[in-house]
């Protein structure tokens, strides 16, 4: 069912060693007797390459050819992950690969292995980013991605000391096999200088940005492709670089402090992907960034819409973007600025256009991680857009006026213009004024969007308000990282599933069928052991896989609440030092993720788990029950491993805080059971799982919100509650820092104090809890039946319902796939 483009891009066993061997020696230059694993690693991923490329070039000629409305997806952030093992599959090439990689004595997973990730992503915003490109091409929506080739993305962690240690991540040092540079799509890039405006001939009032700096963006292009689709969409990423006339003309000049200065100026902006996930304060080259790819992005489009022969009045019609999150939203100006001063429209075509073109995701309720740039930097970075802004405002405020009257303070807090003291450009509310809907990321998330981030936006057009729940790729996330429950449950119920999982459903009535619980436990016994010898090798820990594999892996946050689970673990500690032999089943806690390099508490947070760990790994009176392992440097390939791998998935942040999570749907898609509070997706995960199967704990988001308004006073809880006092005492003690008493001392005093994510108040709730999951696990038959129920039920949750939302409900997409062949 695969086409067969000519010889050299043939399918067969033979074709393929033919293949790898050709791009050994004439691309990455290498005879097999001298070649590395990396070599061959490269030589595979042209191998592989080389079969995308017919489908690649061909589905974009399908889209020119049939004036496709296309999506161009803008996001700061795409964690793609490692290609290799992903585009076999949605090749269909899985067992022809690993036929042809043995009979030339080569190792597939070895060579899988050596591909460094593209780490161009914090978390879960830029792996988001990545599930839907997947999702677009596997269901043939002319889609596009756009964003930012970092050269540094985002960085390594190490543990030393127990502490977090920043590595860069220089993921390009072997070279990137999947992109291809297109310097002849270049576009410039202006920044800085002034304005100027006079009236033309006609009275028509015209202005002309004179820049200080000018750079060029480079498009380097990466092809998605669908599972099986047949399709393969593009990612396009810019680089940034020196024009060649701005800084010859200053080295001309004798100017060479100002040539370097340009250059330097020119290639920092896509030097390093900044690493705060939900926090960026007046970083001026962030700004620079954010810019920078939202104007080559829109300058592509307008380019590609014109050489396809449409007139730039329509481009709305067929051309719609997508905003992941707020950082492209300068595009709302930037669009204006080249509709009226470059194409010449009038201000309200230009407008129509415009504000037809743009949707705003927003991705989170923390207050801190709403962007707003301080007037005076965006000011002389971006004259022209200020200005645009500027007019922009004083249209919508006049409007908002009419609608409302009389209410001044509506106005002051809708205002593009934050004027409380310093003054700000808010960027969400140029998002929501210059897009036609405005979406959620999970239905918890769009309704607190509306009650209360956005309420004011929400009152004014209720219509642009819309809910999207997040969802993951059962691709990646399933097929690819999890071989062995996937082949158990292709051998009952297909491989149809992998394109559309709601048919994963089929997987229920084996629930109740103990030989199939039996395998079920086998091959989640084997996964273990897999994930077993990873911990061995990376920390020296030695854990059991009969134990229960009791998985937290994400950023770490005060939000999502990483010291609450390890509340727990020092409650069991200090129960199992009071009652030796204490009967509860066996445990290992794994912990994973990265804390933003200047985010002390989250850093505070790791050195308390890892402090922990030792302890309670090196004493022998609990040791055979409880593990706690603090694996270093969390990204997308050991996601991969600990996903399948885990039995019960931390889902715990404080109800209303977390917008939906996604690591939560990828491990109960693999069968883990979830304990978690009503928080972001977790709701919806529950109500589709069923309430039998989830351990739900902890306040709603209402409650939470009614104790904060009523005084919450989190001393009292601790003065009232013993195994609580006993544990925070234990911290005090310096039981866990050899004595030193300050060391968590921030961290304790924090939680006595205030506590402003509520672990006090969900404390009981929590160990309540866990005490039931114990129970619950040491029914072996019984687990297995829920963890069934979970990978059944999960269908919805596939990122390829969420696409087919996005395309009905906001991007009036109804045409679908294109000419090629499968
Ligand atoms: O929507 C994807 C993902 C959600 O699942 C998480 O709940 C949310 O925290 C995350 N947000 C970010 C930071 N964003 N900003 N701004 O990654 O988005």
């Amino acid at each position: 069912d695969l086409i067969v483009d000519d010889d050299r891009t043939s399918i067969t066993v033979p074709a393929l060693k033919q293949a790898i061997l050709d791009n050994l020696f004439y691309v990455v230059g290498k005879r097999a007797e001298v070649a590395t694993d990396m070599d061959h690693f490269m030589a595979l991923a042209y191998t592989v390459r080389d079969r995308i490329l017919a489908r690649w070039l061909t589905t974009k000629g399908d889209y020119v050819k049939h004036h496709m409305r296309t999506v161009h997806y803008l996001s700061a952030e795409f964690l793609m992950g490692p290609h290799l093992a992903n585009n076999i599959l949605n090749l269909g090439l899985q067992e022809a690969v690993r036929q042809a990689t043995s009979e030339l004595d080569l190792d597939l997973d070895l060579l899988i292995k050596q591909e460094s990730e593209p780490g161009l992503g914090n978390g879960g915003l830029g792996r988001l980013a990545a599930c839907y490109l997947d999702s677009l091409a596997t269901l043939g929506v002319p889609a596009m991605g756009y964003g930012i080739r970092y050269e540094y993305g985002m960085f390594h962690q190490t543990i030393r000391d127990g502490w977090q240690v920043e590595l860069t991540d220089y993921w390009l040092r072997y070279g990137n096999p999947w992109e291809i540079r297109r310097p002849q799509a270049d576009v410039e890039v202006a920044f800085g200088g002034h304005t100027q405006s006079w009236r033309d001939p006609f009275g028509e009032y015209k202005v002309q940005w004179i820049p200080g700096e000018v750079v060029k963006g480079i498009p380097y292009d990466t092809p998605i492709l669908g599972y099986r689709s047949g399709v393969a969409n593009t990612l396009r990423l810019w680089r940034s670089e020196a024009t060649e006339s701005f800084y010859f003309e200053r080295f001309n000049s004798g100017d060479y402090e100002g040539a370097v200065g340009a250059k330097v100026f020119a290639e920092n902006i896509s030097k390093v992907l900044y690493p705060n996930d939900e926090e960026i304060r007046g970083k001026e080259l962030r700004l620079q960034q954010q810019y920078f790819f939202t104007s080559c992005s829109l300058q592509d489009m307008i380019r590609r819409h014109q050489n396809a022969g449409h007139a730039i009045e329509n481009f709305h019609e067929l051309c719609v973007v997508q905003l992941n999150d707020t950082h492209p939203s300068i595009g709302v100006a930037e669009l204006m600025r080249l509709l009226i001063d470059i194409h010449g429209l009038g201000w309200d075509k230009a407008w129509e256009i415009t504000s037809h073109t743009f949707n705003y995701t927003n991705h989170t309720l923390l207050p801190e991680a709403l962007e707003r740039w301080p007037l005076p930097m965006f000011g002389s970075l971006l004259p022209r857009h200020l200005e645009i802004i500027y007019e922009i405002n004083a249209r919508f405020l006049s409007a908002l006026r009419e609608r409302f009257p009389n209410d001044e303070d509506r106005v002051a807090r809708m205002s593009l213009i934050d004027e409380h003291g310093e003054r700000y450009v808010r960027m969400a509310h140029l998002a929501c004024v210059g897009s036609e809907h405005i979406n959620g990321v999970a239905r918890l998330h769009t309704e607190l969007l509306k009650s209360d981030v956005l309420h004011d936006f929400y009152e004014l057009w209720p219509e642009k308000f819309i809910n999207v729940t997040n969802g993951v790729t059962p691709r990646r996330w399933l097929a690819v990282s999890n071989p062995e429950q996937t082949e158990l449950m292709i051998s009952k119920i297909g491989q149809d599933w992998i394109g559309d999982l709601d048919r994963v459903s089929q997987l229920e009535r084996y629930a109740e069928d103990s030989a199939f619980r039996a395998d079920w436990r086998n091959v989640q016994y084997a996964v273990k052991v897999r994930l077993t010898q990873y911990i061995a090798n990376t920390t020296g820990i030695a854990v059991d896989p009969k134990s229960m594999f009791d998985a937290q892996v994400k950023r770490i946050h005060e939000y999502k609440r990483q010291h609450l689970n390890l509340l727990y673990i020092l409650t069991q500690y200090q129960r199992l030092k009071k009652t030796p032999g204490l009967e509860i089943p066996a445990r290992t806690f794994l912990f994973g993720g990265k804390a933003a390099p200047g985010y002390f508490i989250a850093k505070l947070i790791i050195k308390l788990i890892t402090s922990v760990a030792e302890v309670i790994n090196n004493d022998p009176e609990v040791n055979q029950q409880l593990k706690v392992v603090f694996l270093p440097d969390y990204n997308v390939t050991f996601g991969q491993l600990v996903y399948p791998a885990a039995d019960l998935s931390e889902q715990i942040s404080t109800a209303g805080k977390e917008a939906s999570g996604t690591g939560n749907m990828k491990f109960a898609m693999n069968g883990a059971l979830t304990i978690g509070t009503l928080d972001g997706a977790n709701i919806e995960i529950r109500e589709a799982v069923g309430h039998e199967n989830f351990f739900l704990f902890g306040l709603t988001a209402a409650e939470v919100a009614a104790k904060k308004a009523a005084g919450y006073h989190p001393h009292q809880i601790y003065e009232s509650n013993g195994e609580l006092r006993e544990v925070i005492d234990s911290i005090v003690s310096g039981q866990f820092s050899r004595g030193d008493r300050n060391l968590f001392r921030p961290l304790v005093d924090g939680l006595l104090n205030t506590d402003p994510y509520l672990l006090f108040a969900d404390y009981q709730s929590y160990v309540d809890c866990q005490d039931q999951v114990g129970k619950a696990y040491s029914d072996q038959e019984g687990w297995s039946k829920m963890s069934i129920y979970n990978a059944a039920r999960m269908g919805r949750f596939s990122s390829d319902r969420s696409i087919q939302e996005y395309c009905r409900n906001i991007w009036n997409i109804t045409r679908f796939g294109v000419d090629a062949p499968q």
